[in-house]
């Protein structure tokens, strides 16, 4: 009988036997052109990541998207510029000496872009090593293209959630003040569950490391320009940035809505199970910095 001691070393065993017979621990390469359906087949439907190379190499702006051609191309357009102190936006930080969800300080400014599309949304992504973005998993398949610059990506599969430490955490917002920037929180409260752990997969509430042995190495994959990543649905993902030698990271993705089916259902049975074991663990240490 499964008691609630065995639940953990069960999805430890999970993480590690789905590993060994199914998703592996590289992210495979391909080379384009991809056939639709064997594309849907052996990675969509399956939930698995690949890389994609030569999908994009006829895109104008691999060569055209220089500072000077965006300057100029986009003088007359709005965009929501995100900025921070550290680069961390929907993030875990420190406020008061409390864990909470760090939203960024967002300004219009006339630099931006947007593409009509029918996926549920096409996002243009330009920033600098400075900027990295928390763990965290989406509901949508990604299809994520780097124009300028590498991003690398950490991946952790669905089946991992019991080592993500997620935890609700009262939501602030970055704001200029007198002093430099202040995180003021949003009245009256709202909690989201995210993610504490960090680059190092540390617990950025509590300062353990959850990367110890038994526990599997999340996925490394580096995207590099001209390269497309299928990013699946429900994968937890942390995405740091290496400069072009122009200083800049750009990327353009595509956010589709995910099936609901079996793999939502068993991932919403493993978020169950992960709950149950957690306990204490998952829950945030306060009043520590
Ligand atoms: O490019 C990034 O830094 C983040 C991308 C991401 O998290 C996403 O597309 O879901």
């Amino acid at each position: 009988m499964l008691t609630t001691e065995g639940v953990l070393p069960t999805l430890i065993t999970l993480s590690q036997e789905l590993r060994d017979l199914d998703i592996g621990r590289s992210v495979p390469e391909v080379a384009a052109p991809l056939d639709p359906l064997q594309f849907l087949r052996t990675y969509v439907a399956s939930n698995k990541p690949v890389l994609i190379q030569g999908s994009i190499s006829h895109w104008p702006a691999l060569r055209l998207w220089t500072n000077a051609y965006l300057i100029k191309a986009l003088a007359e357009q709005k965009v929501t510029v995100a900025s921070t102190p550290s680069g961390r936006a929907d993030a875990i930080c420190w406020q008061g000496g409390k864990p909470v969800f760090a939203l960024p300080h967002e300004e219009q400014l006339p630099i931006a872009t947007a593409f009509g599309t029918t996926a549920e949304a096409a996002n243009i992504w330009i920033g600098s090593h400075r900027s990295m973005t928390s763990f965290h998993r989406d509901h949508y398949e990604n299809i994520y293209a780097v124009v300028a610059g590498t991003k690398r990506f950490f991946l952790v599969p669905p089946c991992d959630r019991y080592r993500m430490r997620i935890m609700d955490v009262p939501v602030a917002r970055y704001t200029p003040g007198p002093d430099g920037w202040e995180l003021v929180l949003e009245s009256p409260e709202r909690k989201v569950p995210w993610c504490a752990l960090d680059e190092s997969l540390t617990d950025v509430t509590s300062h353990q490391s959850v990367d110890a042995a038994p526990l599997p190495e999340p996925l490394v994959v580096d995207v590099h320009a001209g390269e497309v990543l299928y990013l699946p649905s429900l994968w937890y993902h942390m995405v740091q940035q290496q400069d072009d030698d122009a200083g800049r990271v750009i990327a353009v993705n595509w956010w589709y809505d995910m099936q609901y089916d079996c793999k939502y259902a068993y991932a919403q049975l493993i978020d169950s199970l992960s709950r149950t074991c957690i306990g204490k663990s998952d829950a945030p240490v306060l009043d520590q910095q």
